[in-house]
C-alpha cells in the first residue's frame, strides 16, 4: 500500500496566470507548495483552453527552479573575460553613462535596443518609449522581427493597419481549415486540439495542410500538400485565378470594400494548372481538389505562420492568401477569414506598443509627421525618432561594422536565433558596450555580454500578454522575486531616470498598463487624430487591484462598458483612410538562394514538440527532454543515401555562412531535396548543433524577416571512430571527447558522446580516462568495469557507498544500449545486485524490455511500450491506444504521433506476413 501524502495545512490558493510559451495563451493555474515546487493545471474558465494545456504548459512546474539563474547583476572585466557580481546602483550606472556617453560622441543611433515578443507588455511599452521619446532613436527592433513581421507588413498592406481579424471560434466553426506553413500540432497544441475535437464533432469538416514536409499535423488532414519550398505565392495566385475563372468570387464585396483587384488578378496570371503544379512540385489533381474545395466553401479559415512568414517572399505570401480571402468576402464573418498565428506569448502585445523599428506606438506610423506628433505630445517626450530604426538582421550588422556601438538584448538569444550565427558572434565580439537582461546566467549571447542584469521570471512577474486572437490577459507572479531579481520594466525605467529621463515614475506595472490604454485612445478619430482599431480605451484607470482581477478580454474594448470585439472587420470597413481593403499584386519570386552543384538541398528549420527555442527552460525539464534528446538532420533516405549518409550516424551540414553536426533520421516525412534540423539546440547543450549558424541572412525585402526555411545546403558523413554516453551528478569534462550533446535529467546530467580518434589510442587506460574524465580524485573508489579490446567496447560505473555516482558507455559502433533503465538506477539510494549484473552486460536484467524513446511525455509512455500494445493487442484508434496504455490521456499532443505509430505497426505487420 501507497503512504498517504501528508495534508498541508493552509494550501495555498491557486493563482490564475498565463502559459509564457506560445501565442494560443492559455490560462494556467498555479499553487505553489515552496519557491521551487508548483503545482501547475489549465485554467477551465480562460476562454483560449478551457482548462487544457499542452505538454509543455503541463510541464511549467519543472522549470521554476533556480538552478542556472541569474540572480544578481554582474559585470565583465574585459581583459580577463571574469564576471563579478555587482550592486543593482553600479549596473545601472554602467548601463546609463555607457549608453550616455556614445549618444554624446557618436549621436543617438549609435545604441540599439534588441527586445522580445516574451517581454509583457508594460516592459515592452517602457523601452519602445525610452528608445523612441527619449534616446530619439528607433534602433530598437526585436525578435518578433524573426517572427511575425511579414504577417505585420503584409496585414498593414491589405488592412490599413497591422490587424488579425481572427477569434479562435472560428476554427471550430469553418468548414474548411488550411494550415499553411504551420506545424499547428507541435506549434499551437492547444489550437490543434479544438480543431481536432470540431472535426470529431463534425467530421464533414475539411483540413488542409499545405508544407513541404509531413508533418504530426498532417495526420489529422484529408489533404497535404507537399509543395516545393518557397512557393506558397504561386499556389495562391493559382487560386485567386481559379476563383475568378470559376465565378467564385464576390463582385459586389471586391466593388464596394476593396481596391487593387485587377492588378492582382493580372499579376496572378492564370497559369495552365498542369505548368503551375509542376513549378509547385505539387500533383495536378490535388491541387485541383484544393481549389474546388477553396471555391465552394464559404466558411473557410486559412490559418498560415512560419512557413509563410520566414522567407525572402513572406510578405507577398501572407498578401497572395489575403487576396483570396477578399476575393470572395470571406472575411469579417463567423468561421472565415485569414487568420496568422502568433509564435511568442506576447508577439501581439509588442505589435500593440510598436515595438518593431519601422512601427511608433499604438498602431501609429514612425513614418507620419502626424502620428510622430500625436506621441511625442502624448508622452511630452524631449523628442521622438524621425525615422525607422535598424531592422534586426541590420542592426546586428551594423554593430559588426561599428556603426552601432552599444546594444542592450532583452528576453531574447540572438546568437542562436539570428540566421548567420557566427557572424552575431563576430559583431557581439566586438561590440563596445553588450548588456544582456536575461533570467538565465548561462546563454550564447551572455557569453558575449559586458553587463548582465537579472530579469524576474515567468512566475515572479507581474503584467500582460495578448494572444493570437487578440485576448489580453494577465500574468500573475506566485514565487517570490529570487535573488536580486528585478521586473524588465522596473529595470529599463531605472536606466532611464539615471539617463535624466521624466516619464519613467511607474510604481507598478499597473500605471504602465494605463498609460497604453491611455495612448491607445488618444486622439484616436479622424477629428484631431488618427482612427485606429486598436483601441483598449475600455481598460484605462485600472488601479492596482482592478488591474490584479483583469479577466481575458480582447480587444477593441472602446468604453468601459463594453466587453470586447470577437472579429473585426464585421462592418466590412477597414483601417486605410478610405475603409477599403487592398489586393495586393504578388507576382512569384523564386527563393533568392537557389540549390546549385555545392549546396545541392535545401535547409528547413523548425521547432519539435517539447521544446521551446533556445531551451533555457524547457530544456530544464527530465520530463520534456525524453521525446527528442539530441539535435537531428531529417532527411529523405535517397538523398541520405547520395550524401554517404545512414540514418544513427553523425553528419555535418554545411552553407556558404556556417555549419553544424547532428544525427541523420528519416522519420519526418521529408520530400526529395529537403532536410530539417530543430532550432534549439545551441551551445550550451550541445557541442556543435547551432542550426543558425547554418542559415543564411536574405531577408523579405518588405518585413526584413529571415528567410529561415530555405539554405542551399550539403549534407556529408561526420567520421568518428566511437560512440557513448555518459551519466554523472555534475558535468564531466568534455575537452577531449569531439561531438557532444547535454540532456537534463532531475538526479543526473547525461551527454551523448563521439570522438574522432580510436578510443583505445587516444585514450589510453580506460579506467585513468574516465576518472579524468568524471574528475574523481578517489583512487580506490569502487567501480563495475567491462571492456572488450577487439569490439572497442568500454563500460564503467563508479559507486559510492552503493550508490551509483558516474557511469559511462563507449562503442565503436552506434549500438549503445537504451538510457532509460541507466536514468533509474540515479534515483535509487543503492545498487542490488540485478544493477551490477546488468552494468556489467549493459543491458537491464530482469527489467522488462527497453520502453523506447518517449512518445507520451505526461505519462512516460515510450514508443516500444506503445508499439507492442498495437501489435499485440490489435489496437486501431489513438482513443484504443490511450485506453490501453495511457499514452495520449492527458494533454493529447501526442495523439498525432500515435496515430502515425497505428499506421507504422500495421505496415510492419503486412510486411511481415
Ligand atoms: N513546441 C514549440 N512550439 C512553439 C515554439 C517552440 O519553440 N516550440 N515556438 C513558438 C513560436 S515563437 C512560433 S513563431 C511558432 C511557429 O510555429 P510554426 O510556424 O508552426 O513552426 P515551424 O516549425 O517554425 O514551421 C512551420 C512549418 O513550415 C514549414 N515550411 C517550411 N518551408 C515552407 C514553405 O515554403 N511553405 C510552406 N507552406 N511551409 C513551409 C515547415 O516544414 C514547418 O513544418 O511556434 C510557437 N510554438
Ligand atoms: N533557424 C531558425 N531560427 C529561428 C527561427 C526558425 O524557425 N529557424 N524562428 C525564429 C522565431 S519565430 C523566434 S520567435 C526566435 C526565438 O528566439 P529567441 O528569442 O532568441 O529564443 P528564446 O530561447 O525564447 O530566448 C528568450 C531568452 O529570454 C530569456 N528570458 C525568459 N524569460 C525572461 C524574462 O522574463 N525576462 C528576460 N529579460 N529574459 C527572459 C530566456 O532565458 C532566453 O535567453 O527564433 C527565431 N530563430
Ligand atoms: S498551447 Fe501549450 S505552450 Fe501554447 S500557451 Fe497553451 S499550454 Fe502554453
Ligand atoms: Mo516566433
Amino acid at each position: 500500500m501507497k503512504a498517504s501524502i501528508p495534508i498541508i495545512p493552509n494550501v495555498p490558493a491557486a493563482v490564475r496566470t498565463t502559459c509564457p510559451y506560445c501565442g494560443v495563451g492559455c490560462g494556467v493555474k498555479a499553487t505553489p507548495r515552496s519557491a521551487v515546487d508548483v503545482a501547475i493545471a489549465g485554467d477551465e474558465a480562460h476562454p483560449s483552453n478551457f482548462g487544457r494545456l499542452c505538454v509543455k504548459g503541463s510541464a511549467l512546474g519543472e522549470t521554476v527552479g533556480l538552478e542556472g539563474r541569474l540572480l544578481s547583476p554582474k559585470l565583465r572585466d574585459r581583459t580577463t573575460g571574469a564576471l563579478s557580481d555587482v550592486s543593482w546602483d553600479d549596473a545601472i550606472g554602467t548601463v546609463a553613462s555607457g549608453f550616455a556617453r556614445i549618444i554624446d560622441e557618436h549621436g543617438p543611433d549609435a545604441v540599439a535596443l534588441y527586445v522580445s515578443g516574451q517581454l509583457l507588455t508594460e516592459d515592452y511599452y517602457v523601452a519602445n518609449k525610452l528608445m523612441k521619446g527619449y534616446i530619439g532613436s528607433a534602433n530598437i527592433d526585436t525578435n518578433s522581427r524573426l517572427c511575425m513581421s511579414s504577417s505585420v507588413a503584409g496585414h498593414k498592406r491589405a488592412f490599413g493597419e497591422d490587424l488579425v481579424p481572427m477569434n479562435y471560434e472560428d476554427l471550430e466553426l469553418a468548414d474548411l481549415i488550411v494550415l499553411v506553413g504551420s506545424n499547428t500540432a507541435w506549434c499551437h497544441p492547444i489550437l490543434f486540439q479544438r480543431i481536432i475535437k470540431m472535426k470529431e464533432a463534425r467530421p464533414d469538416v475539411k483540413i488542409v495542410v499545405i508544407d513541404p514536409r509531413y508533418t504530426a499535423t498532417c495526420e489529422m488532414a484529408d489533404l497535404h500538400l507537399p509543395l516545393k519550398p518557397g512557393s506558397d505565392v504561386r499556389l495562391f495566385n493559382g487560386l485567386l485565378a481559379f476563383l475568378a475563372e470559376h465565378g467564385a468570387t464576390d463582385a459586389a464585396f471586391i466593388d464596394a470594400h476593396t481596391n487593387g483587384y485587377d492588378a492582382a488578378l493580372a499579376a496572378a496570371m492564370p497559369a495552365d494548372i498542369a505548368q503551375l503544379a509542376r513549378d509547385c512540385k505539387l500533383d495536378a489533381h490535388d491541387l485541383m481538389t484544393f481549389y474546388r474545395l477553396f471555391a465552394r466553401t464559404e466558411r473557410v479559415v486559412t490559418v498560415y505562420s512560419q512557413g509563410v512568414n520566414q522567407s525572402s517572399a513572406g510578405t507577398d505570401k501572407v498578401n497572395s492568401i489575403i487576396n483570396c480571402h477578399l476575393a470572395t468576402g470571406r472575411i469579417g464573418k463567423p468561421g472565415m477569414g485569414p487568420f496568422s498565428f502568433t509564435g511568442q506569448p506576447n508577439a501581439m502585445g509588442g505589435r500593440e506598443v510598436g515595438g518593431l523599428a519601422n512601427t511608433l506606438a499604438a498602431h501609429l506610423e514612425l513614418d507620419d509627421a502626424l502620428h510622430r506628433e500625436i506621441v511625442q505630445t502624448f508622452w511630452h517626450s524631449p523628442r521622438i525618432a524621425q525615422r525607422a530604426g535598424l531592422k534586426a538582421v541590420d542592426l546586428f550588422d551594423a554593430i559588426e561594422a561599428g556603426r552601432v556601438k552599444a546594444v542592450w538584448i532583452m528576453g531574447t538569444n540572438p546568437v542562436v536565433s539570428l540566421p548567420d550565427g557566427d557572424r552575431v558572434k563576430r559583431a557581439l565580439a566586438k561590440c563596445e558596450l553588450v548588456v544582456s537582461s536575461d533570467i538565465i546566467e548561462k546563454t550564447d549571447t551572455n557569453a558575449f555580454a559586458d553587463v548582465l542584469l537579472p530579469a524576474l521570471g515567468w512566475g515572479e512577474k507581474d503584467g500582460t500578454v495578448t494572444n493570437s486572437e487578440r485576448r489580453i490577459s494577465r500574468q500573475r507572479a506566485f514565487i517570490p522575486a529570487p535573488g536580486h531579481a528585478r521586473a524588465d520594466w522596473h529595470i529599463i525605467c531605472d536606466v532611464a531616470r539615471r539617463m535624466n529621463f521624466d516619464g519613467f515614475e511607474f510604481e507598478g506595472p499597473h500605471q504602465i498598463f494605463d498609460e497604453h490604454a491611455r495612448l491607445s485612445a488618444y486622439r484616436n478619430d479622424a477629428s484631431d487624430g488618427v482612427p485606429r482599431a486598436f483601441h483598449i480605451g475600455g481598460l484605462t484607470a485600472l488601479d492596482r487591484e482592478r488591474y490584479d482581477a483583469l479577466e481575458p478580454v480582447q480587444w477593441p474594448l472602446r468604453a468601459k462598458d463594453e466587453t470586447g470585439a470577437a472579429r473585426l472587420f464585421d462592418t466590412q470597413r477597414f483601417s486605410h483612410a478610405d475603409g477599403r481593403a487592398r489586393f495586393i499584386a504578388t507576382p512569384p519570386r523564386a527563393p533568392v538562394n537557389a540549390p546549385d552543384a555545392e549546396y545541392p538541398l535545401v535547409l528547413n528549420t523548425g521547432r519539435v514538440r517539447d521544446q521551446w527555442h533556445t531551451m533555457t527552460r524547457t530544456g530544464r525539464s527530465e520530463k520534456l527532454a525524453g521525446h527528442i534528446s539530441e539535435s537531428f538532420i531529417d532527411m529523405h533516405p535517397q538523398d541520405a543515401l547520395a550524401c554517404g549518409v545512414r540514418e544513427g550516424e553523425l553528419a555535418r551540414i554545411t552553407s556558404r555562412w556556417g555549419s553544424m553536426i547532428a544525427r541523420v533520421q528519416h522519420g519526418g516525412g521529408m520530400p526529395r531535396g529537403s532536410v530539417f534540423v530543430p532550432i534549439h539546440w545551441n551551445d550550451q547543450v550541445a557541442s556543435d548543433a547551432r542550426a543558425g549558424a547554418v542559415v543564411n541572412p536574405v531577408v523579405d525585402p518588405v518585413s526584413g524577416e529571415p528567410e529561415f526555411k530555405h539554405t542551399p545546403v550539403a549534407v556529408e558523413k561526420f567520421h568518428v571512430m566511437w560512440h557513448g554516453f555518459s551519466f554523472s551528478r555534475d558535468v564531466p569534462a568534455l575537452d577531449t571527447v569531439t561531438h557532444w550533446t547535454r540532456v537534463h535529467g532531475a538526479r543526473f546530467v547525461r551527454y551523448e558522446l563521439a570522438g574522432r580518434n580510436r578510443f583505445d589510442a587516444a585514450h589510453g587506460d580506460h579506467r585513468e580516462w574516465a576518472r579524468a574524465f568524471f574528475a574523481i580524485d578517489d583512487p580506490h573508489a569502487d567501480w563495475i568495469e567491462y571492456e572488450d579490446k577487439s569490439a572497442g567496447i568500454y563500460r564503467a560505473a563508479h559507486v559510492v557507498n552503493d550508490r551509483i555516482e558516474h557511469c559511462i558507455f563507449i562503442s565503436e559502433r552506434p549500438d549503445l544500449p537504451a538510457r532509460a533503465w541507466l536514468a533509474s538506477l540515479f534515483s535509487k539510494d543503492y545498487l542490488d545486485d540485478e544493477d551490477r549484473v546488468s552494468l556489467l552486460l549493459g543491458q537491464p536484467v530482469g527489467k522488462g524490455e527497453d520502453t523506447g524513446p518517449t512518445v507520451c511525455s505526461c505519462f512516460g509512455v515510450g514508443r516500444n511500450t506503445i508499439c507492442n500494445a498495437i501489435r499485440d493487442k490489435n489496437l486501431k484508434t489513438a482513443a484504443d491506444v490511450t485506453a490501453c496504455v495511457k499514452a495520449g490521456g492527458n494533454c493529447g499532443s501526442c495523439v498525432p504521433e500515435l496515430k502515425k505509430l497505428i499506421v507504422e505497426t500495421e505496415m510492419a505487420r503486412l510486411s511481415t506476413v
